[in-house]
């Protein structure tokens, strides 16, 4: 039985749809600190947990004998910046709760997703590699950084199946994403198809590492369910798919909505995006476990402006 915590974020939601269709939608309970949307309350069973309260996520292993815990709850890097202390919270008692759960053996395996925000401005920006510097100027990168290791020491120490993910920016347009650095990807597809325009709060060449929703969550379950001898980091693997700029995401819109128009208003989230690297290097994951991404920029494109305009229209 999984237990996936944060469920009603933008990848929980997501991976958790996935789940319930590998594993059946009652071997999925879904938990979050609010109801989900309406698919995801009618898919499943659904509790209002707090990912830092260990007693309440312990009673809910016990009642339905949970193996495995996914802790997707979390405060993304713009929100991080505005609300630090609580999202250090957060972030960390989440983690370190889960973590002492597996340690005393409640639980067999733990997914947490690290990211590319472990990354800061004085590492290597293009094809950033899985081991270099690490020094963010985020609240959010800090807390994945001290996260990525307390997951090391409890595997090293405790022997807890911790694994990990250092995901890119993820698009989505079935669920919305809240509070991140580069929801812009996101948010410029739901306007192109409402407004027919977008006011990106990134400047026109901030190139970041990003990635489908699809292939965000299928690596996420291969990971899981690949064999111990496979995972050879217990930090964070570095996962990349393709890197595009505001300017390419709004041309490659364009082919399909060539009257869609763009501008450029960076605020606050540009320090944030340039202190992140430009393009990762995963060939530890390709190598480790067969990772091997399916989307680009225009496939990815194609694939949510269709289904946008089926849902919007
Ligand atoms: C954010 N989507 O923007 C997250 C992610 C690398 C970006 O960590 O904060």
């Amino acid at each position: 039985i999984i237990l996936v915590l944060g469920a009603s974020g933008q990848i929980g939601n997501e991976l958790t749809q996935k789940l319930r269709v590998l594993y059946g939608n009652n071997h999925v309970i879904a938990s979050d600190i609010r109801e989900g949307n309406k698919k995801m309350m009618a898919s499943g069973p659904f509790e209002i947990i707090d990912a830092t309260d260990k007693e309440t996520i312990l009673a809910t292993i016990k009642q339905h004998k949970v193996t495995q815990v996914y802790l997707l709850a979390a405060i993304l890097s713009a929100t991080a910046e505005q609300h630090p202390q609580k999202a250090w919270d957060l972030n960390m008692n989440s983690l370190l709760a889960v973590l002492d759960l597996a340690k005393e053996k409640h639980i067999k395996q733990v997914y947490w997703p690290s990211s590319i925000a472990v990354f800061g401005p004085n590492t290597p920006k293009i094809n950033t590699p899985q081991n270099t510097v690490m020094q963010p100027s985020t609240v959010y990168g800090i807390s994945k950084v001290a996260g990525e290791f307390w997951c090391n020491y409890y595997h090293e120490k405790f022997g807890v199946d911790v694994r990990s993910l250092r995901y890119p920016g993820i698009i989505s347009w079935n669920s919305k994403p809240g509070g991140g650095t580069t929801d812009y990807a996101v948010d410029i597809y739901f306007n192109a198809i409402e407004k027919g325009s977008y006011q990106c709060f990134l400047a026109k060449n901030t190139r970041l590492p990003m990635m489908y929703m699809e292939d965000a969550v299928n690596a996420t379950i291969q990971l899981m369910q690949t064999d111990v001898k496979n995972i050879k980091n217990r930090t964070g693997y570095n996962l990349a798919a393709m890197s595009f700029t505001p300017e390419e995401i709004a041309s490659e819109i364009k082919k399909h909505i060539p009257e869609f128009k763009i501008s450029y208003q960076p605020d606050f989230r540009q320090q944030i995006a340039d202190s992140w690297p430009a393009s990762i290097d995963d060939s530890e994951a390709r190598s480790d476990w067969n990772w091997q991404h399916k989307f680009n920029l225009s496939t990815m494109t194609k694939d949510i402006l269709t289904n946008l305009q089926k849902e919007l229209l």
